[in-house]
Formats: C-alpha cells, sequence, structure tokens
C-alpha cells in the first residue's frame, strides 16, 4: 500500500517524510526533484503489548509504504502548473496526503508568493479534479461507441459507472464523496483516478501557533466539510527536530514547546484506517506480528495473507480478540471464560482478533 506526499514545493513533505522515516534530511537532495520511498511501521499498542507478554524473538509490526513526491514550482510564466510527470508519480498511490504550508517563514519561499492553505487546497483539489474529468471524457467518447459496435458485457457495465462518475465530476465534487459500491468500483480500477483516492490533508503549522492549533484544525473542517477527507495538523520543523532526539530528551523537548504529542502516530493510524486495513496477530515464542488486511477479508483470505498454502490447506482459524487476551491473560484462560473460538473460512475477522491457523 502506497502513500504519496503531494503538494506544493517547500510545504514541507520532505522534513515530514524524513522525520516518520526517522532519517536525517539528506542535504544534497534538497532542490532536487527525486522521488523518495520508505517502508514505514505502523505503530500499534496493542503489537507493543503482546511483545512484554510474549517475549518473542522478534516483533514484526503492519507497512506502508511512504513516497515523497517532488512537489510544484512556479514556472517561467509565474504560475504553477500541474506536469504530466507529476501526475504519473501521484497516479500509482493508493492514498494521497497532502501536505499544506500553514507556517510563515521569510526564508522561506512559497511557489504562490503568499501563504493560503485554503487556496493551495482548492488548488490542487481542482487540478486533480480537472485531470479526472479530462480522462474520463475521453474514455466516455470511446466506451460509447464500443458499446454499440460490441456485445461485451463488461463494457455495456462499465458505462453508466463512468457517466455517473463524469457526472459528479462535472458538478466539481470529487470522486471521494461520490457512493459507489464494490461491483461499481472494479470497473474503475484500471483508470487510477486521483480524485477517487482517499485523502489525508496535513496542514503545516507553524511553530508559532502551537496554542491555537486546535483552533486552527477546525476552521479548516468547516471550509472543507465536502472533501470526505481527514484532516490533520502537524508541526513540520519541531517534529523533525524532535525525531532526532533520544528518547529521555524529548519529553523535555515536548515541555519547551508546550505540545502533548507527537503527529506522527496519528498520521500513520489515519493512513492506514483510510487506506481501509485494519490488522490482526498472531502470537508465540518467536515471533509476535501485526498482519495488514482489508477491513472485510474472511478468515481464510487472512490466513492467505500469511501463505498461500495456509489459504489453500486451511481448515479452520483459532481465535481470540486482543481485548479478551488481555483481560483473562491466557489461552487456556480464554477458553475457560467462553473468549476463545473455533471459526470457518467464511468468518469476517476483526481488527485486533488474535490467529492461530489450522491448516492440512
Ligand atoms: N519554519 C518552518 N519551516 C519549515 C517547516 N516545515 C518545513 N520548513 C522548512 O521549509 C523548507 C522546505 O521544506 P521541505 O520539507 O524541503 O519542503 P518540500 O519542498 O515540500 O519537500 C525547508 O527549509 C524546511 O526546513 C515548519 O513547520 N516551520
Ligand atoms: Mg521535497
Amino acid at each position: 500500500m502506497q502513500i504519496g506526499l503531494v503538494g506544493l514545493q517547500y510545504s514541507g513533505k520532505t522534513i515530514l517524510f524524513n522525520t516518520i522515516a526517522g532519517k536525517e534530511i539528506d542535504e544534497t537532495l534538497i532542490g532536487k526533484d527525486e522521488t523518495q520511498i520508505e517502508v514505514v511501521n505502523v505503530p500499534d499498542e496493542r503489537l507493543d503489548k503482546l511483545t512484554l507478554l510474549f517475549n518473542p524473538k522478534k516483533k514484526v509490526s503492519a507497512t506502508i509504504e511512504l513516497y515523497d513526491t517532488p512537489g510544484l514550482k512556479m514556472s517561467d510564466d509565474g504560475k504553477v502548473k500541474i506536469t504530466s510527470e507529476f501526475l504519473n508519480n501521484v497516479k500509482n498511490n493508493d492514498a494521497l496526503f497532502y501536505i499544506i504550508r500553514q507556517f510563515v517563514d521569510d526564508t522561506v519561499p512559497h511557489p504562490m508568493n503568499t501563504v493560503d492553505p485554503v487556496r493551495d487546497i482548492e488548488f490542487l483539489e481542482t487540478e486533480f479534479l480537472f485531470s479526472d474529468l479530462t480522462l474520463l471524457e475521453n474514455r466516455l467518447q470511446r466506451l460509447r461507441k464500443d458499446v454499440q459496435k460490441s456485445k461485451d458485457e463488461k463494457l455495456k457495465m462499465e458505462l453508466p459507472v463512468v457517466e455517473k462518475c463524469y457526472a459528479h465530476l462535472e458538478e466539481e465534487k470529487p470522486l471521494r464523496t461520490l457512493k459507489l459500491d464494490d461491483n461499481q468500483r472494479k470497473h474503475l480500477l484500471g483508470y487510477q483516478l486521483l480524485t477517487l483516492k482517499p485523502l489525508i490533508i496535513g496542514i503545516n503549522v507553524d511553530e508559532n501557533s502551537i496554542n491555537d492549533v486546535d483552533e486552527i484544525a477546525g476552521s479548516y473542517k468547516d471550509k472543507l466539510v465536502n472533501l470526505d477527507a481527514e484532516i490533520i495538523p502537524f508541526f513540520g520543523k519541531i517534529e523533525y527536530e524532535l525525531s532526532m532526539l533520544e528518547d529521555e530528551d524529548k519529553e523535555a523537548f515536548m515541555d519547551d514547546y508546550g505540545i502533548k504529542e507527537s503527529a506522527l502516530h496519528k498520521i500513520l493510524r489515519t493512513s492506514y484506517k483510510i487506506l481501509g486495513l485494519h490488522s490482526f496477530f498472531t502470537v508465540g515464542e518467536d515471533e509476535c506480528r501485526a498482519w495488514t488486511i482489508k477491513q472485510n477479508y474472511t478468515a481464510q483470505q487472512s490466513a492467505g495473507a500469511i501463505h498461500t498454502d495456509f489459504y489453500n490447506k486451511f481448515i479452520r482459524a483459532e481465535v481470540v480478540h486482543y481485548e479478551d487476551y488481555i483481560k483473562h491473560g491466557s489461552f487456556a484462560k480464554c477458553k475457560e471464560a467462553g473468549a476463545w473460538r473455533l471459526e470457518g473460512k467464511e468468518y469476517k475477522v476483526l481488527d485486533g482478533d488474535i490467529l492461530n491457523i489450522r491448516h492440512s
């Protein structure tokens, strides 16, 4: 699963990328248009706790792939333009993370000259919407012709879905806000539509506005209520400095600035959630591990996430929910309390289930 950091140049994408990756900023990359990729662990307190209890040789977290894409720049005519190279970069991402600049710093230029977060968000939304609209317009023309000529049932079913999307975009609404069922979505998979991708909007808040951060986040919620996006305020510069400190120094640093918690945890958890993912666990002396699955996965599909053999030779899943395990303290106690179950292949795995797959 890939998440792309996108936005204008100098909005704080690379600094956030490095913060999340726990890497020092590579000064030689500043100003260069290179895409960076990092596989990052999704923090999960439940996995931490299970690891404490089982004391395994290995702990393996769920992961997501984070992409730092080159930002949009002002071109020679003084305007910021979306390039096809930029769009191609963004298309492959499963979810988008707009990084929007709210911080004011005279030493850092802004490609549109002034700091105006709502304008920047609307700029990205409009450009992406236009890109989707153009793509579907071309597709519609061809589809309508093909449907008349061909007997292909798939094409016939695709046409109304594309028409529905097109009409929605014409009303200047992103496809994120259109109700589509799983079948309809299947027809759209190949298009990589930008406004259909789940969206997080990260507002890079000025470090001098720490006391007003809730108010600032709230003010965007009202303005952006029609976007169906998660809004997360963060302090780009402070978060980065914080990430470079040893654990014991972090608390003092946060006290100094008056911040209660790092935004990182929330960013990663939210990313995971908006991708429609959740986790189940496997536990033991060798390894405690969080496995990433789609929210509607069955026990058999979940077994397949571990190993294809487990899918093919699936018999049953032993299931205890994390909360029950913590409450009762052992699998034996869970059995006594009726919290230990054997489930068949159609069982819908819940977030936080601890599974042991029985297979032949
Ligand atoms: N004052 C301040 N500067 C920031 C903040 N976030 C990023 N910057 C600075 O803005 C510049 C551009 O940041 P960068 O992450 O490279 O932006 P990108 O072009 O979006 O990747 C760098 O010099 C950063 O140090 C912030 O929250 N406050
Ligand atoms: Mg950058």
